[in-house]
Parts: C-alpha cells; sequence; structure tokens
C-alpha cells in the first residue's frame, strides 16, 4: 500500500541554487557556490550536534568570546568548521563571527563577499538537548577586490545584503534562507547527504497568536512591552519561549507570532547582535511577508557602528510587530 504520509521529495538545495542563479542576470555563479559552502559547512555541524553526547563535545570550552559568554566546545567547533569551509569555498574575503573579537581576514583577496553569523546560536541548550542554530549573513565587499578589507565592508546597514540565512538543527535539520527573492526551506536528508526543498516561498502569517520573550525580565521592561505581553494575556494568546533564538523565529514564521528580545533595566540594548542575528532574521522576516524593528526602526536601516552591537529586537507577523510598536506612539 503506497505509504501516503511520504510527501514527494523537493529538488536538491545544489539544483535549486543553479535554477535561481540561471534566473539571475548576470549571476556569476560565486553566490551560488557561498551558499553551497555554507551548507556543506551545515552538513558537519549537523553530524557534529547530533554526536554531542557521545563525544564528549557537549559543556563548556573553558574560554569566553568576546560578549564575555562561555563558549560551548561546539561553539569553538561549529566557528572552526564554518571559516575553514568559507576560506576554502574561496569567495569570502572576510567574516565576522560571534566567536571572534575582530575581522576575520581569509586571505582570498579575490574573495567579493564579506559573511557576518553566529555559528552555533543558542549553544548553551546543546547539553539539554534543545534545537540550536546557525544564523548568516551574506554582503558584497565595498572596497576593490584585491586590497585590504575596510571597515566598511563589514559594518554595512542589513538592507545592503545580498543573502541571508539560518540553519536549525532541530527535531530534523534543516537550511532556510533567502537571495531577496522569496524565503526557501530545505530539509537535510543525513542517509542520502542532501538537502531538499521542503518549505518552498515561506510566508509569515500577517497576524498570530504566540508570543516568545522571555518574561523572567518582566520587571525590567519598558511599559510598552509590559502593556503589549498584558494584552497577549488577555487575549489568551499562547506563549512559546524556547531560549534558542532560531528555534524561536523558525516556528513564529510559519506559525505566525512575534520573537521579543526588548531593551531591559539591565540589558538597555538588549542581548542580541546587530550584524549576526538580527539582521539576517530581519531579511528572512521581511521576504515572507513580515517586519522587524528595534522598536522604534526597520532593522535593516540601521547603521552599525561597531561589530558586536547589541539592538532590542521586535520580529514576526507584520500586525503584532506594529502593535507593540502602538505602545511607543
Ligand atoms: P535569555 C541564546 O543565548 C540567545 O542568543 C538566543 O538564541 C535566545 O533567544 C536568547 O539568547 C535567550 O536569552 O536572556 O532569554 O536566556
Amino acid at each position: 500500500m503506497q505509504n501516503r504520509i511520504a510527501t514527494p521529495v523537493g529538488i536538491t538545495l545544489d539544483r535549486f541554487i543553479k535554477k535561481k542563479q540561471n534566473d539571475f542576470a548576470f549571476a556569476t555563479g560565486e553566490l551560488s557556490q557561498l551558499l553551497r559552502d555554507i551548507a556543506l559547512a551545515g552538513k558537519i555541524i549537523h553530524r557534529e550536534v547530533n554526536r554531542a553526547g557521545l563525544l564528549n563535545i557537549g559543556g563548556a570550552y573553558g574560554t569566553e568570546n568576546i560578549q564575555g559568554e562561555e563558549q560551548q566546545k561546539l561553539d569553538v567547533i561549529a566557528n572552526i568548521r564554518f571559516i575553514r569551509a568559507l576560506r576554502n569555498g574561496g569567495e569570502v574575503c572576510a567574516i565576522v563571527s560571534e566567536e571572534d573579537d575582530e575581522i576575520l581576514d581569509m586571505k582570498n583577496p579575490d574573495g567579493r563577499y564579506i559573511v557576518a553569523m553566529d555559528p552555533l546560536d543558542g549553544s548553551s541548550n546543546i547539553d539539554v538537548n534543545v534545537s540550536i542554530g546557525t544564523i548568516f549573513s551574506i554582503f558584497r565587499r565595498t572596497s576593490p577586490v584585491g586590497g585590504p578589507v575596510s571597515e566598511e565592508d563589514v559594518l554595512q546597514k542589513g538592507s545592503e545584503q545580498v543573502a541571508a540565512g539560518y540553519l536549525l538543527y532541530g527535531s530534523s535539520t534543516m537550511m532556510v534562507y533567502t537571495t531577496g527573492r522569496g524565503v526557501n526551506g530545505f530539509t537535510y536528508d543525513p542517509s542520502l547527504g542532501e538537502f531538499f526543498l521542503s518549505h518552498s516561498n515561506i510566508r509569515i502569517p500577517e497576524d498570530g497568536k504566540i508570543y516568545s520573550i522571555n518574561e523572567g525580565g518582566y520587571e525590567g521592561f519598558e511599559p510598552h512591552v509590559v502593556k503589549y505581553i498584558e494584552n497577549c494575556k488577555k487575549q489568551r494568546f499562547t506563549a512559546r519561549y524556547i531560549g534558542s533564538l532560531v528555534a524561536d523565529f523558525h516556528r513564529n514564521l510559519l506559525k505566525g507570532g512575534i520573537y521579543i528580545y526588548p531593551s531591559t533595566d539591565k540589558t538597555p540594548n538588549g542581548k542580541l547582535r546587530l550584524n549576526y542575528e538580527c539582521n539576517a532574521l530581519a531579511m528572512i522576516c521581511e521576504q515572507a511577508g513580515g517586519m522587524a524593528t528595534d522598536g522604534k526602526m526597520r532593522i535593516l536601516d540601521i547603521q552599525p557602528e561597531s561589530l558586536h552591537q547589541r539592538v532590542p529586537f521586535y520580529v514576526g507577523s507584520t500586525c503584532m510587530v506594529e502593535e507593540v510598536m502602538k505602545g511607543l506612539s
């Protein structure tokens, strides 16, 4: 009897990238190769994450990153793997990583792209087997190819991204990305070593009933955030907070909802980083029909001033983001 649950397998990520490249006027294939390099690193991290408990590569590495956050062993492993894949791919001239204080020169002077990444976001969840993710933004370098990478190369507004995406290491591993022409999701089949198109042209519902915020910070929230949360409770909305940004974002992207990491009395600029967390998710959310702000302005319009700059982050269904911002007017 035919298995009615099995859905037809979509095309592979490689074929999809190639097809979309053909749609791009003057596409040279460099961005296509860069996306493949990221997918390769994602396959490697998938393998490491799924074996963490067996290889004693869970837990703390014993060092801190520039944020003063305790690095997990897999943080360091993921950072090394992505840097190696992108350096060897040859398309990237520099990387900004959550795990490194300074700009990383890839020694690819002919590389035309910059990557900003959080190689393993939510890594403290590894030891309790909760989903984690990789977040990446891709920019074209603005300085002359062949010359030194400039600070302007790596401090571009999110609106200048040529591509953005994330990998979600969850009940299945997915790669979700956009090149500015909609959002598509690919599910990894480890038995074949391939990502397959599983979520074509993702659109976020215009409104939703799921709100994601760490209410432990309630006493330090600004009045408009308190008001919004109270309103969610009055409407009997669903509170869902995994404590892993990519997992919370992905659920809200598919089902509708809002993720908020606001300014608090203890974290006036919030916690999340503009360059390698908020910009990528903001581009994806907007490309899927949603909205992303820092409470006052569009995330993608913010001019970064430093590599590890934090911003308050409101992202998700347009009606929900607009509603919480009403409290500011
Ligand atoms: P809090 C993980 O450290 C992270 O960067 C995001 O993945 C997550 O949404 C957030 O921080 C959780 O922060 O303060 O609620 O524990």
